[in-house]
């Protein structure tokens, strides 16, 4: 008996969760403006999802999916892009979409309820909202052959929750993705949960990551409450990409510190003490911590931040609530290019109901 192939996962932290540096940074992390932008983007993220989730309670918003605690990895893969690539998000990624350009009243008209808000101006060539879980990932593939096939030097990033890699669309865009040497990177935000599914009975798999060898492609795990981590491992998956040298599967480590959604209550099946313990782990508070010891940042620039960051928020806020409503018709109209019978029928009776 002979060993014909070995494989290991390896474990990336710049930061750990009392803000010191594990290992050298790279060469981004030196410039304290860059790590300020990506601290402001984590806290505009969680501001948002709080007043979310205020709005959702109140009746002025859908059913939302807070990204508590996991913000590193949304905005981390969202600053590891470029403008011209292409991003396939799933529910939980509005950290990544605002990196991208996604303005805030759009993603609270999405998740009002509002299709026009998936519409975003700004980056055009981005996909909405993927609900339907690991659906994205193959979306990604065929965006990552169409740059291949054009010769573009481009890449296109999904992600998804560890609960989506049980998927088959997973597996067979890994599968693609592997074979024909595509330009796209699947980021996994694993958050521990999918809804009440702990991570534990979703996998038996020691790694989420592990699971892109099946592709014949490399996984690799990050501290996912390190933004540094996620931010560099992701550029750096991104980067391989571009350059013709495949596809990866980053495996960000987190917790959900919310409900699922709003249409969940976590408190029903997590665990307190396990909560709490987590909760002193979250992206923010270390990077806070390193920043300050660096002289780079104190409670009155904090103040300040999430001063500018509720106005912002405020103003996004007004803008939604005021947004004229679009047509009844719009949730008849964009499925098929032509209404099926059944449906032309309930389409006349919705105008009629409308403007009767
Ligand atoms: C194809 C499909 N099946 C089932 C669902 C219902 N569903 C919504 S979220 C979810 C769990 C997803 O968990 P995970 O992938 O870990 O992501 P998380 O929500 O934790 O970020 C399920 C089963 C769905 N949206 N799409």
């Amino acid at each position: 008996m002979k060993t014909i192939a070995e494989f290991s996962i390896q474990f990336h932290q710049y930061l750990n969760e009392e803000g010191q540096i594990v290992q050298a940074l790279p060469a981004f992390a030196n410039d304290h403006a860059h790590l300020i932008r990506l601290y402001t983007s984590m806290q505009r993220t969680r501001l948002l999802d709080a007043k979310a989730v205020i709005m959702q309670r109140t009746g002025k918003m859908g059913t939302y999916p807070s990204s508590l605690g996991q913000e590193a990895v949304a905005t981390g893969l969202g600053d590891a892009m470029k403008p011209e690539d292409v991003f396939c998000p799933y529910y939980r990624d509005q950290g990544a979409m605002l990196e991208r350009g996604v303005t805030l009243t759009e993603i609270l008209s999405y998740w009002g309820g509002d299709e026009r808000g998936a519409d975003f101006q700004v980056p055009r060539e981005d996909f909405p909202v993927s609900v339907p879980i690991a659906t994205q990932c193959l979306h990604a593939c065929g965006v990552a052959y169409a740059f291949k096939y054009r010769k573009q030097p481009r890449v296109a990033v999904t992600s998804l929750g560890e609960g989506g890699t049980s998927e088959g669309a997973f597996y067979e865009a890994i599968n693609l993705a592997g074979m024909w040497n595509l330009p796209v990177v699947f980021v996994i935000n694993n958050n521990q949960w999918a809804i009440s599914v702990p991570r534990n009975i979703q996998t038996h798999a020691q790694t989420i990551a592990q699971k892109a060898i099946a592709g014949g492609i490399e996984g690799v795990q990050v501290d996912g409450n390190d933004v540094i981590a996620v931010r560099e491992i992701v550029g750096r998956a991104v980067e391989k990409a571009r350059s013709g040298n495949g596809p990866t599967v980053v495996e960000a480590v987190t917790y959900r510190l919310s409900d699922h959604t709003t249409a969940d209550d976590a408190k029903r099946y997590w665990n307190e003490e396990v909560v709490k313990t987590a909760f002193a782990k979250e992206p923010l508070i270390r990077l806070r911590r390193y920043l300050t010891e660096q002289g780079a940042w104190n409670d009155e620039k904090e103040k300040q931040l999430i001063d500018q960051l509720s106005q912002e928020l405020d103003q996004a806020i007004k803008d939604y609530a005021n947004k004229a409503s679009q047509p009844a018709e719009n949730i008849m109209d964009f499925t098929f290019k032509e209404l099926p019978e059944a449906l032309l029928h309930q389409r006349e009776i919705l105008l009629g109901e409308n403007h009767g």
